[in-house]
């Protein structure tokens, strides 16, 4: 039986954080579930699987190598962020020297197919949505069949790199659950979760194009599972993994999702704290009522800057005042809120710095991050810093290509100390400090309040937290005639996202939600 080992290795040498140091180490590991959907549906077609999160636990690039020639597989797999991408590299060098088979995928692979296939050390990627593709290259290495065909997989042919298709898995239901029983569950922790928390995924996909966010393939479609297969997936998770908190991952969670996942945990009655990413134009009284008696104890909020035409340039689609009513209903149905904040935005000054700070405080939710921006590669941002000149085009390519870089300046100047003030002036009032004291009652509560004491404390951004890439896009590169073939063009076209947003909205704007709610 062929057998397939995938790993979650160290973040080696990542510049590109845009969370300090200091709270980046104290903010917990949680699954990564990529890899868990992999693994799920290679063990469904019937192939051995084992997962090294090395992250997770915490061990050497020696003892990486060691459990790779203890499982011995045919196959050594490897996910890979573009800001995480060296470690991916290191782990497909110990793989190749063992004489493995390897493969990267994850969000990475389909912004740099050509890039990552360049190394000695990778010998195929695929593109997209990995399970299918996987399942498909698996067989086709197992019984000796031609991989070309396999859709998504990118693989080195005659000295040419050839680039598949992205793969999209429409029917998200018909994806088995993460294969949980090969992580080490007791190791994943989170900051602001109870413990053992885990994460999960309900949907798939986001229609909004927020000027710093890289769109994926995936999110050109917007995809929920059934709620009843997300509600059995959370009991498993209960009564496997004695999971007490449940952080969903999912990009956003619209109204009748919510809605109807909340009434199923009700239903079922199913005692379970649970948290997501919203949106603030997502949410009303009546849901968030809702939300609260099925379980949601936070939601994490994108608020991003404090100025309403910075707000609008970010291109989030709210308004302050929306932001506003949001966290204040949320607190009223007995939600904890999270805001998240972008310091040092193109375009900021002091002045929408400082506004973005005040809006923090006014709003006063019980956690805050604030992230310095960084331009990430194929996103409006990048696109915005490349054109004012703040940063090298091909920053990003360069970095994947495993040059060694100097930081990039911030795009604001003096964006670090901006970061560090508004965590400061946020949490160090008296007030939230007071508040936070009140809140704690057991020794868990009291080490993670004084783990993000220090987190604040001792912050500093790494001086090299900036890096970038010019936006390009396949079509460029084919121009410049790199050595390869594209068995289809992977890159999405703006102006069809565009197209798919204003369709979400309407028929968000259609269907009245609140009617659909039951009175709690
Ligand atoms: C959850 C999340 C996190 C979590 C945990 C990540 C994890 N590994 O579990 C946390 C909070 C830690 C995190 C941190 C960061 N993240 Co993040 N994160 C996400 C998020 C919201 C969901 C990821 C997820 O679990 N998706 C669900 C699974 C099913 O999808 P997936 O992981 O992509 O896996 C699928 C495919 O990619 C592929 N696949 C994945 N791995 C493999 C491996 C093999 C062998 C194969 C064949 C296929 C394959 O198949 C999978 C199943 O379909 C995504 C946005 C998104 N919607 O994807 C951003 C995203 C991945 N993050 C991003 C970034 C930039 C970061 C940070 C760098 C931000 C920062 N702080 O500066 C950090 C880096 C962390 C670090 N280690 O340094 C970017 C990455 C962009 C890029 N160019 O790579 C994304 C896309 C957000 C965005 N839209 O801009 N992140
Ligand atoms: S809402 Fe904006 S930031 Fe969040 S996933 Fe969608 S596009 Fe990205």
């Amino acid at each position: 039986m062929l057998k397939v080992q995938l790993i979650r290795y160290h973040d080696l040498d990542n510049t590109n954080t845009r969370l300090a140091q200091s709270l980046n180490e104290k903010q917990g590991v949680l699954p990564p579930l990529g890899l868990g959907y992999i693994a799920s549906s290679l063990e469904k077609a019937g192939f051995e699987v084992d997962i090294i999160d090395a992250i997770a636990l915490a061990i050497s690039k020696e003892e990486v190598s060691k459990r790779i020639k203890e499982f011995d597989p045919h196959i050594v797999g490897i996910t890979a962020m573009t800001p995480t991408i060296k470690g991916a590299f290191e782990a497909a060098e110990v793989a190749k020297k063992l004489g493995k088979i390897t493969i990267i995928g994850g969000v990475h692979m389909s912004i740099f197919p050509l890039e990552t296939l360049q190394r000695n050390s990778v010998d195929f990627g695929i593109v997209g949505e990995g399970e299918e593709s996987m399942v498909q290259f698996c067989k086709a290495i197992e019984n000796d069949d031609s991989y070309e065909n396999v859709e998504g997989l990118c693989y080195k042919k005659d000295g040419r790199i050839i680039i598949g298709q992205p793969k999209f898995i429409s029917d998200v239901d018909s994806v088995p659950m993460p294969s949980y029983h090969l992580l080490p569950m007791k190791k994943y922790s989170s900051i602001i979760g109870l413990h053992p928390t885990s994460t999960m995924m309900g949907s798939r996909g986001c229609p909004y194009l927020c000027g710093f966010c890289y769109k994926t393939p995936s999110d050109k479609k917007y995809r929920t599972r059934s709620v009843e297969s997300i509600v059995d997936e959370i009991e498993y998770l209960i009564k496997n993994h004695g999971i007490k908190e449940i952080m969903f991952y999912d990009d956003i969670m619209p109204q009748q999702y919510a809605a109807d996942l909340s009434n199923e945990i009700i239903k079922r009655n199913v005692k379970i704290s649970w948290q997501t990413p919203e949106r603030v134009n997502l949410v009303n009284p009546d849901l968030l009522k809702l939300m609260a008696k099925a379980g949601c104890r936070i939601l994490r909020f994108g608020v991003e800057q404090g100025d309403p035409e910075q707000m609008a340039f970010v291109e989030k689609r709210i308004n302050p005042e929306q932001v506003k009513e949001a966290f204040r209903e949320a607190k009223k149905a007995g939600i904890n809120t999270f805001a998240y904040f972008i310091i040092g935005y193109v375009n900021e000054t002091e002045k929408t710095m400082q506004a973005t700070i005040d809006l923090a405080k006014e709003l006063d939710p019980r956690y805050v991050m604030f992230t310095k921006a960084t331009p990430l590669p194929n996103t409006p941002l990048m696109q915005q810093a490349v054109e004012q000149g703040l940063i090298e085009p091909d920053y990003w390519t360069r970095f994947v290509l495993g040059e060694k870089l100097s930081p990039i300046k911030p795009l604001v100047p003096d964006a670090d100390l901006w970061v560090r003030k508004a965590y400061r002036s946020f949490y160090l009032r008296p007030r939230k400090i007071f508040q936070q004291m009140l809140r704690i009652r057991s020794f868990d509560d009291l080490k993670k309040n004084f783990d993000g004491l220090i987190g604040i404390l001792s912050f500093k951004i790494r001086e090299d937290a900036f890096t970038v890439i010019k936006k390009r896009t396949y079509d460029d590169r084919m121009k410049q005639g790199g050595n390869m073939i594209y068995s289809s063009s992977p890159l999405l076209e703006i102006a069809n996202l565009q197209d798919n947003l204003e369709s979400f909205e309407q028929d968000l704007n259609q269907d009245n939600p609140t009617t659909n709610l039951p009175k709690v």
